[in-house]
């Protein structure tokens, strides 16, 4: 698969693709990631990319021009399997089900925000969608790319251990949008406190039902969001 950034900052993105996954991913030639400056696609003597609100107001928003001509440069034909995100604080929120969705897709562009915002005819008639990384307020869009190229590069066939791409899947369906259970490692005891006996047996059926009901448990304490979501979608 093919990630394409469009930023004012390409620098930015010197450093977090060059560790773990996606560093490997990139090697192998699983995945390839290109930035690309903005910059390149104006023509004046200041490379000028911002200019100021209609109707007045604070700030400064990227102008239409050089985002239409990287796109349409970059992406010259635009097939089904190629898709434009816009990355703005206004957009649906990016989730795991859209990364999956992503996943399928030959290329994928990514427009980086920056300033107070973006001309509305890039979200209207350049990009096929506009999304949020959460609801926040971030600078720019560069931190969410980078976030978008971790999280759909690696549901990508080959790039993590599981060569069978329907592992993940499987493994979503047992936890059952549920957060990961606790997990321990050596030693047993640490300043005083114990790893549960349970894990510490060879019982692995009781290790099972222990590892769903403290899932449960966590889920419920720091995401509650996620278990009222169960109970009504079963209802
Ligand atoms: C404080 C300025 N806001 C009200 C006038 C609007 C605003 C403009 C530009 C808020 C954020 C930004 C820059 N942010 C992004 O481009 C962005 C973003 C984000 O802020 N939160 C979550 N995800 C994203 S993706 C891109």
């Amino acid at each position: 698969m093919n990630f394409h950034i469009v930023t004012i900052f390409p620098e930015f993105f010197e450093s977090p693709f060059r560790y773990g996954v996606v560093a490997r991913a990139r090697d192998e030639g699983r995945i390839n990631i290109t930035v690309h400056d903005l910059r390149t696609w104006t023509s004046d003597r200041h490379r000028t990319v911002d200019d100021r609100p209609f109707g007045g107001g604070e700030g400064m928003l990227l102008k239409p021009q050089p985002l239409f001509e990287a796109v349409e440069t970059i992406l010259p034909e635009r097939t089904v399997r190629q898709r434009v995100v816009l990355l703005s604080a206004q957009g649906k929120r990016f989730t795991q089900a859209v990364a999956r969705e992503l996943a399928q897709l030959d290329d994928l562009l990514l427009i980086c925000g920056r300033y107070e915002g973006v001309d509305e005819r890039v979200a209207q008639h350049l990009a096929d969608s506009e999304l949020s990384v959460g609801d926040f307020v971030l600078s720019g869009g560069e931190l969410g790319a980078a976030m978008i190229v971790d999280a759909v590069g690696r549901l990508l066939p080959g790039v993590l251990g599981n060569s069978d791409s329907s592992w993940n899947e499987s493994f979503s369906q047992e936890l059952e949008g549920l957060l990961d259970c606790p997990q321990y490692t050596r030693p047993a005891e640490f300043r005083s406190w114990k790893v549960p006996d349970v894990l510490l047996g060879g019982n692995h059926e009781e290790i099972r039902r222990w590892r769903r009901a403290a899932s449960l448990e966590k889920t419920e304490r720091l995401r509650p969001d996620l278990v009222v979501g169960r109970t009504i979608r079963q209802n």
